[in-house]
């Protein structure tokens, strides 16, 4: 890899520009899936794959692929890359990173006139943050053969809009079927989105392996009343059933198992209004570990903290699981091979697991893969504030570079 120079000012200059794309006032993005500036987002994406002389396709889930011929074309390809969905009010780094890095490896590998023995592709995944469509890493999710492609294209947002006629809408659904295929590694460059690497001034680390998580979606129904003449001994308040179990979720990850966490992220209260007891509330319930039997463990004691705040308060219940995604633990060869690429590089070789989700976990069911952390400062992320020192992307980016030459190596 030596004969290649990530170009860190071309890069930042792709970035900063692609991150105009869906700005918001406060400096972070607001691009979720299939918005119209993720279609922006993604009209950009095509045009720099095809500048940078890639063959491009997208199926029919609206995954991106750039392809770059190899000397043996034969071959199964590496493939690399992430996503640029954001959270409503995201950072500029969470994704985007992985696919312009990926973008920015081609373009090195053009500078130096290089083909590798392999065939590449870069790609960009459709909804990995599950932020407007549940369950998230829904695009890698059905590559991966998790999902069906008519399961996926029916999720629905909250306007009732469906993934296929967004996909429709914004001109991204595509030709080529979804579905897995003889993939030789996959790699993903990603922000931490936690401390670890930050408070250890490390630049980058390999990561071996991601959280288990699952997703819950609670309704507890109990009866609108009036807030003042309603007697407190004949309520029933649906947000106190609510915030019994948000209560208990912080607790059992005080005892359920030392890197269980825990979030209620989403509330939604009706009738909503301050003199009314509130009849539904809806919310949500989001459990990780690195330790499956944990997250199943916390899930059925969330489940039995819902029934005892039902009946205590008098609530009728609904608890859907909108999601499980299994922990993944990479392949050994495949963080071998970025372990190879820090040292070469010179970096102190560091590897962590991932609290955060990745498409990773998915494609980690259709071929050896692996990924690569740069540090996010102060471990923020999923804020407007999150950054990354830009000398870490792009060792993060060299990495990436070195460990997918040596994929494709014969
Ligand atoms: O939820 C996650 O960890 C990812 O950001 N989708
Ligand atoms: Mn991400
Ligand atoms: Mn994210």
């Amino acid at each position: 890899m030596d004969d290649l120079r990530i170009d860190g000012q071309r890069l930042r200059e792709r970035f900063d520009a692609f991150n105009e794309i869906g700005a918001t006032e406060a400096g972070g993005v607001d691009r979720p899936a299939l918005s119209d500036a993720n279609r922006e987002a993604r009209d950009r994406l095509l045009d720099w794959f095809e500048e940078a002389g890639l063959s491009v396709t997208v199926d029919e889930m609206g995954n991106i692929f750039g392809r770059r011929d190899g000397n043996r074309e034969c071959l199964p390809p590496v493939l690399f890359g992430s996503h640029v969905d954001s959270q409503y009010n995201g950072g500029r780094f969470d994704g985007v990173v992985g696919v312009l890095g990926a973008l920015e490896v081609v373009e090195s590998l053009n500078d130096a006139g290089r083909r590798t023995d392999r065939p590449l592709e870069i790609v960009s995944w459709t909804n990995e943050e599950g932020v407007r469509f549940q369950p998230d890493l829904l695009g890698s999710g059905v590559f991966a053969g998790k999902f069906d492609t008519e399961f996926a294209h029916s999720r629905e947002d909250q306007a009732g809009k469906t993934v296929e006629e967004e996909l429709e809408r914004i001109g991204y659904k595509g030709d080529r079927p979804c579905e897995p295929r003889d993939i030789h590694r996959y790699f993903e460059l990603h922000v931490e989105q936690g401390p670890y690497l930050d408070d250890r001034d490390l630049s980058v680390a390999a990561v071996e392996g991601v959280f288990g998580f699952s997703w819950l979606e609670v309704t507890f129904e109990g009866k609108a009343d009036h807030a003042g003449p309603t007697p407190m001994d004949s309520r029933q308040d649906a947000l106190v059933g609510a915030s019994d179990v948000v209560a208990a979720v912080r607790r059992l990850t005080a005892t359920g198992g030392d890197d269980l966490v825990g979030t209620v992220g989403s509330v939604d209260v009706w009738p909503d209004s301050i003199n009314v007891i509130p009849e539904v509330v809806e919310f949500t319930v989001d459990l990780r570990s690195a330790d499956d039997a944990v997250v199943d463990a916390a899930v059925e004691r969330v489940r039995d903290e819902i029934e005892w705040a039902a009946t205590r308060e008098g609530l009728d219940y609904d608890c859907e699981e909108l999601m499980r995604v299994d922990a993944a633990t990479f392949d050994d060869d495949c963080v071998g091979t970025v372990l190879a690429a820090m040292r070469e590089a010179g970096y102190e070789e560091t590897q962590l697991t991932s609290g955060a989700g990745h498409d990773a976990s998915y494609l980690n069911d259709v071929c050896p893969t692996a990924m690569i952390f740069v540090p996010s400062v102060d471990g923020v992320s999923h804020r407007e504030s999150e950054f990354t020192e830009w000398e870490d992307v792009v060792a993060g980016v060299d990495v990436l570079g070195r460990a997918v030459v040596k994929s494709a190596t014969v």
